[in-house]
């Protein structure tokens, strides 16, 4: 049984203190959530029409063909291109997710031309416009052929195929027998994603989480196809990524979070692993760090970042003065007006860019409220060109609208319209709509996990919205893409993480690559009661929404 740890008495006070402020309501000591019981290997049904398929996301294109299925056997091949690279890698990704419920070894073989009889075979090409991330799936009881322009591609594709196979392919072991087959109806797709950034962000600030948690956080994306993971790495409560020139951020400013404890963060060389598991994966990081507000973690190590000391609600269980373990946010800001705050800002930025090889930097921005309008936009505009200067392009909160924007820099709309100002500016936008989007609203009153200020958000409301028209005004061309963020002020773990993130997740995966015409909410909620049994195999929690017939 799967259930979360009960946060501290201290969280709990924090909660209750900050729901005074944000309207959460009463916070209580979470019961673990019992989950049904586990469905035998055996019940899952195989499936016989490829056009009865419970994919998520839903592909765009799905046609069934008659004839046999494809069936994995103690024969099957992976065959990648000559040419290796990528691709073989993507290959080796799937012989090795294969081989603990089949308990078979499939070999990976590198060869151009025709494929041999029984083959899975892995191809570069097919339509340039489908993208990065296109593919298209030709399933015969000879053969499956995946064809994608990139190795992003085949990684897509192969996440279908998982998919199509029965919910027993997440077994760690093999179950002698069951199933019988490993069978593929016979079949094509042809699919690609509707936005380019498919996100989840997980505040780490808030609450630490290991590397090994953030492997799980991955797991969950890559699974559901999405590309970009988000990574709030500074708050008031907590900095959690080592940076050599400042080296307290890291020390002090991550020795606690909130409710009190140890805090933690994350060393170069943890950092450089979890670039590398989400690139394996096809999926881009994009570090944040939160200015000039959220930053009492900072101040707290080096307090002449600040113009006069802040004064956080105290903190009696913080390791030190100074420190924050509530949740009160807008109260800190960097000092706009002194020279050492943006050497501050250019250090960061800079060794974060080195360490990172996506194009973005997320800088933040949100709810200050301790700088006036100008000082703010004055603010950002500095921050915009020391990211620049680092060869970044950058992304922050919906605020930063108000000021100047460069060409490129993104927007990420998350409550109120001051992204329209972003609009107009030209900038590209990310939907994160609190009251759709957030991951960490409470499902219900009932569900105990979660904040509420926003809204309940139940699983029919994060999947029924559209990101183009959720504004009046925006066209297809303004979104970049949407993102699910992860809050983490009730969240102290993993498995409490997947309870809020399950199932929503995969709904918002949905709203981000599904083109509007394959998208149906009866239809998802079929589908998604399939994947239950995956997720109860490979040991994520979830919340079992009464929306869906599980
Ligand atoms: C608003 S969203 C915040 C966060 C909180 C979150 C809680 C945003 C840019 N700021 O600081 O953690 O609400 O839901």
């Amino acid at each position: 049984m799967l259930h979360y740890r009960v946060p501290t008495a201290q969280l709990v006070s924090a909660l209750t203190l900050a729901c005074a402020i944000t309207a959460c309501g009463a916070a209580r000591a979470p019961e673990p959530t019992p989950l049904p019981a586990r469905v035998p290997l055996e019940s899952a049904p195989a499936l016989t029409m490829l056009g009865a398929h419970r994919l998520v996301p839903a592909p765009a294109s799905v046609t069934s063909a008659e004839g046999p299925p494809f069936a994995l056997t103690a024969t099957t091949t992976i065959v990648v291109p000559a040419s290796g690279g990528e691709a073989s890698r993507v290959g080796a990704w799937m012989a090795t997710l294969l081989r603990p419920a089949t308990g078979l070894l499939f070999p990976v073989s590198a060869a151009d031309g025709a494929a041999p009889a029984g083959a899975i075979v892995l191809r570069r090409g097919g339509e340039a416009s489908r993208g990065a991330e296109g593919y298209e799936l030709t399933i015969t009881s000879d053969s499956v052929r995946l064809v994608a322009a990139e190795p992003a591609g085949l990684f897509r594709g192969v996440q279908t195929l998982r998919q199509l196979l029965p919910a027993a392919i997440e077994s760690e072991q093999s179950v002698a027998g069951v199933p019988k087959e490993w069978t593929i109806p016979a079949g094509r797709i042809v699919d690609r994603p509707r936005f380019a950034y498919r996100g989840a962000m997980l505040d780490v600030a808030r609450h630490f989480f290991t590397v090994k948690e953030v492997y799980q956080f991955v797991d969950l994306l890559a699974l559901y196809k999405l590309n970009t993971l988000h990574l709030h790495l500074s708050d008031d409560q907590g900095w959690r990524i080592e940076i050599d020139s400042w080296p307290r951020l890291a020390t002090i400013g991550g020795s606690t979070q909130v409710g009190g404890g140890p805090g933690g963060y994350y060393t170069k060389a943890d950092y450089a692993e979890i670039v590398r598991y989400a690139a394996d994966r096809f999926i881009t990081v994009v570090p944040e760090i939160d200015v000039p507000a959220h930053t009492n973690a900072a101040i707290a190590a080096y307090p002449e970042l600040g113009c006069s000391r802040p004064v956080p609600v105290p903190s009696p269980n913080a390791p030190m003065p100074g420190l924050y373990t509530g949740i009160r946010v807008g109260w800190s800001a960097l000092c706009h007006d002194k020279e050492v705050t943006y050497k501050f800002v250019d250090d960061v930025v800079r060794e974060l860019a080195a360490m990172t090889p996506g194009p973005f930097i997320h800088m933040g921005g949100d709810e200050v409220e301790v700088l006036t309008r100008e000082q703010y936009a004055a603010f950002i505009e500095r921050v915009q060109d020391i990211v620049a200067r680092h060869g970044k392009r950058m992304i922050g909160w919906e605020e930063i609208g108000r000021a100047k924007m460069r060409p490129g820099t993104i927007a990420q709309m998350w409550h109120a319209d001051t992204l329209l100002l972003a609009a107009r500016q030209g900038a590209k936008l990310v939907m994160s709509p609190a009251t759709k989007a957030y991951l960490d609203m409470k499902y219900t009153p009932a569900t105990e996990l979660g904040l509420a200020w926003a809204a309940h958000v139940e699983l029919q409301a994060s999947y029924d919205w559209d990101p183009v028209t959720f504004f009046k005004g925006l066209t297809e061309n303004d979104v970049l893409g949407i993102e699910a963020p992860l809050w983490t002020e009730t969240v102290s773990n993993i498995s409490a993480a997947q309870f809020l993130l399950m199932p929503r997740l995969p709904a918002l995966a949905e709203v981000g690559w599904t083109p509007t015409s394959a998208r149906n909410w009866e239809s998802f909620r079929t589908r998604i009661a399939a994947h239950a049994p995956r997720w109860r195999l490979l040991g994520v929690n979830y919340y079992p929404s009464p929306q869906v017939a599980w």
